[in-house]
């Protein structure tokens, strides 16, 4: 029937299997017996996305009925992770599902393992468009995400004598069973060429005449929410465009043509590691400029097929700007209105500003987008006409207001010392009624530095929305022993709205309840403990306490000072004064950008600790080192249940919210953390006596800069410190080679930007409490309930809340 279709009905576990077998026999041509562990999870995953499609074809139905605000999510990267579970736990089929493939002799759990997951992003900025998705999903917001479809995603790390190598990402080798691809929602893209300047009746009209154009297609995935809705997270992929080449063709340069089409698919070949050099990537750019400009011919497209007027966009559509990346879309939508429609300059300014809001996920200096100008002027010659038009009158209008020419020289889009390049940050703060960033603390330093005279300037349009997690997959998916016991004590209401979770305080303190908790935690790190023997052959002891530090490798995330406290612990044990120390498994994860000198480096310091503890009898049952390779949505969702502690340590004022920070939480995990991004806010939410805080504040961080800080005074001054920094540059970490580390060595005594030095005594101080604690399992376990108890603030549901009420004015429907 339509109403099973549309997957509205309950799922019995024999319409599953009915579906499932039908799908194996017509949709992939195999028998059970025959069939390889792909087929049957292709046959599966096919089966869902029937039911999965069903849904977004009635929520469409209802989006429309509405006709509400629509959000088109405007992100380079998304990083959904495998969606199988996460679309079982939604569609509340589980268990069925898990029966039915069991009266088959198959297991579910194999089925899921089989998934390759879209691996379209670097990290943080990536999931949280995903998490954004699922939420935007579950609480109905009408929405689409528009994206790239990279034929080869973040490159899969292995770990060759100990250090990082780099292989391509064959994600779709298998075939995607989760995309539908539309070959008839497809727009053409231009590059390049010069514009041409006439004058009709007065008035300006400008002509681009591009010297090559390419072809956006359209592959969607249904996002289903929880028990609800599902959107589309739309995806483009370049293809050459046949009547483009159709005059080579016809002369018989068939091989050009062919060419042509190569060059033209290159377009969305592969993702770029967001930690490199990008400034002179011209493919990047080109990247951003075709799925924006794909992204917004639909979102016109769409909004036309409505019957509505051009005119009316800003108030039927919000595009959000997920960072910088999409930012060329301010120009190209006045492009469009002023060059294609025919629009005033000044209304196709005011609809244009009233369209995008930004989102700011970073303070890096180094992260902050620039294009120069010459390639930009390359690329896209009318863009960069129309950048210049919208800085001479945003120049003008700050020298009306008395702005002095070196604060005009500041906020302008354009850094004209060196070689001339577009703010991009600048030009997405100018081009939008909304700009905000993603944790508290994050805000307002946006506000005092990066944005400073844009926030003076407008100070309504910057507000804050801290980051939060799609908790249905961090917890209920990815940890189900916990989501069990939690759901067996307080009902399943959590699961629709995370402050239900609250209920587990009263409980902190109940004996039956703390046992069934450690006894969950000690399952969930006995598989860890199995996984990471699997992939690196190192065993480590279930009841060690697993302190954990996943997240891409810099230098500001401060891995190294991690480090420098297992190497004080070895050296101390070795020196016979190891009373104190429990028994401790460092587990690490986190790619490096492939062209990061220094990050690449830590990553060999690390397995080479580990090398050196693991096969140290003296220490190995007390020290455990292990670098789990490939970090990924697929292995976060394996690391975070088995967590006891979480490491949280970059540099105050650094990382902008983090979000792996509120997993770890989530899953009963205690936090060592400094004052930065969204640490604030967790431990406000936990208490101060269930957070492990240390180091200096964004204050401290300011004065000591100020001061003149001198590492090497710090180096002098700790004997046990020195000893340490020395043992890195003695040759014992590297059979003997001394110059191995001394480029962290040296950076560390004589630079250290990042403060390790300064911070390093008040963290050992800090983990000397943490041993201390742990070595008292009631007041831990307590600590371990309180967290998740408090832990509802970082819900994604209650991010996308902010930006429906504070942002894009629009109410949330759950339908
Ligand atoms: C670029 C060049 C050299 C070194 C670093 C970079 C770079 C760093 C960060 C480039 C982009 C960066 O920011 C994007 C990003 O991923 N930001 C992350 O966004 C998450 C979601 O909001 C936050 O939780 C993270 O704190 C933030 O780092």
């Amino acid at each position: 029937s339509r109403e099973a279709a549309e997957g509205t009905l309950d799922i019995s576990k024999e319409d599953i299997k009915d579906a499932f077998l039908k799908k194996l026999f017509y949709g992939l041509g195999r028998i059970p017996a025959v069939a390889t562990k792909n087929d049957l999870y292709t046959a599966l995953a096919l089966t869902i996305r029937d039911k999965v499609f069903g849904r977004y074809v009635r929520s469409l139905e209802q989006f429309a009925e509405k006709d509400a605000r629509a959000i088109g999510y405007l992100s380079a990267e998304y990083l959904p992770g495998p969606h199988l579970g996460n679309n079982l736990l939604n569609l509340e089929i589980m268990d069925e599902t898990r029966e039915a493939l069991a009266e088959l002799d198959l297991d579910l759990k194999e089925l899921l393992e089989q998934e390759v997951e879209p691996g379209l992003g670097n990290g943080g900025l990536g999931r949280l468009a995903s998490c954004y998705l699922d939420s935007m999903a579950t609480l109905g917001v009408p929405s689409i995400g528009y994206g790239i479809r990279y034929e080869f995603g973040i490159f899969n790390q292995s770990i060759k004598d100990g250090w990082q190598a780099e292989a391509t990402d064959k994600w779709l080798h298998f075939g995607n069973p989760w995309e539908v691809v539309r070959p008839e929602i497809a727009f053409e893209v231009k590059f390049g060429g010069h514009t041409e300047h006439s004058y009709e009746n007065d008035k300006l009209h400008v002509k681009w005449i591009p010297n090559t154009e390419v072809k956006g297609v359209a592959y969607d995935t249904a996002i289903l929410g929880y028990q609800s809705n599902a959107i589309i997270m739309r995806l483009w992929s370049a293809e050459a465009v046949e009547s483009f080449d159709f005059s080579v063709y016809n002369v018989g340069d068939y091989y050009k043509a062919v060419e042509k089409k190569m060059r033209s698919e290159n377009l969305t070949k592969v993702l770029y590691p967001n930690d490199e050099n990008l400034s002179g990537k011209e493919l990047r750019l080109k990247q951003q400029y075709f799925f924006v400009s794909c992204s917004l011919q639909d979102i016109i497209r769409l909004h036309l097929l409505q019957g509505r007027k051009l005119e009316d966009l800003h108030e039927k559509f919000t595009l959000q700007l997920n960072d910088t990346h999409p930012s060329i879309a301010v120009p190209e939508l006045m492009r469009l209105l002023v060059d294609e429609h025919a629009m005033e300059w000044d209304e196709a300014w005011e609809k244009t500003r009233n369209t995008f809001a930004y989102t700011n996920h970073t303070l890096l200096p180094e992260a902050l987008e620039k294009w120069s100008v010459s390639l930009l002027g390359k690329i896209l010659p009318r863009h960069l006409e129309i950048i210049y038009e919208i800085n001479r009158r945003f120049l003008d209008d700050l020298r009306n207001l008395k702005y002095n020419g070196e604060q005009i020289a500041r906020m302008s889009l354009i850094e004209d010392w060196g070689e001339p390049a577009i703010r991009m940050a600048h030009l997405a703060t100018v081009g939008s009624y909304k700009v905000n960033g993603v944790s508290e603390l994050h805000s307002r330093l946006l506000q005092k530095q990066v944005l400073h005279d844009f926030a003076q300037l407008w100070p309504e349009k910057f507000t804050n929305v801290t980051n939060g997690v799609s908790y249905r997959r961090f917890l209920a998916v990815s940890n189900p022993a916990l989501a069990d016991l939690i759901t067996k004590k307080i009902g399943n209401q959590w699961l629709q709205n995370l402050n239900g979770i609250k209920e587990l305080e009263n409980l902190a303190l109940d004996p039956d309840f703390q046992k069934e908790w450690i006894a969950v935690k000690l399952q969930n790190k006995k598989h860890l403990a199995n996984h990471i023997k699997e992939r690196t052959g190192i065993e480590i002891e279930p009841s060690m306490l697993f302190d954990i530090h996943v997240k891409r490798i810099h230098e500001y995330k401060r891995q190294h000072l991690k480090v420098l406290h297992i190497l004080s612990l070895y050296l101390r044990i070795q020196a016979g004064k190891g009373d104190g120390i429990s028994p401790t498994a460092f587990i690490f994860g986190g790619k490096a950008a492939p062209g990061y000198f220094m990050a690449k480096r830590i990553i060999k310091l690390i397995t080479s600790v580990g090398d050196l503890v693991n096969n140290d009898p003296q220490v190995n049952g007390k020290l455990k080192v292990a670098f789990l390779p490939n970090f990924s949505v697929k292995q976060a969702q394996k690391v975070y249940p088995a967590a006891d502690l979480s490491e949280q340590i970059s540099m105050a004022g650094k990382e902008a919210s983090g979000t792996g920070n509120m997993k770890f939480a989530l899953n009963g995990a205690l936090t060592v953390g400094t004052l930065d991004g969204a640490n604030v806010e967790i431990r406000e939410e936990v208490g101060e006596e269930n957070f492990f805080l240390f180091g200096l504040t964004t204050d401290g961080v300011q004065e000591a800069k100020k001061q003149g800080y001198r590492p090497y005074n710090y180096y002098e001054e700790n004997d046990h410190l020195k000893e340490i920094l020395d043992f890195l540059v003695s040759g014992k970490l590297a059979k003997g080679d001394k110059e191995l580390f001394r480029p962290i060595y040296d950076n560390l005594i004589h630079q250290d930007p990042y403060l390790v030095l300064k911070d390093f005594q008040s963290y050992i101080d800090c983990q000397n409490k943490i041993h201390t604690a742990w070595r008292d399992p009631e007041r831990w376990v307590k600590m371990s309930i309180l967290n998740v108890a408090h832990i509802g603030k970082f819900s994604s549901d209650r991010s996308i809340k902010d930006y429906s009420d504070n942002i894009w004015e629009l109410e949330v429907m759950k339908v």
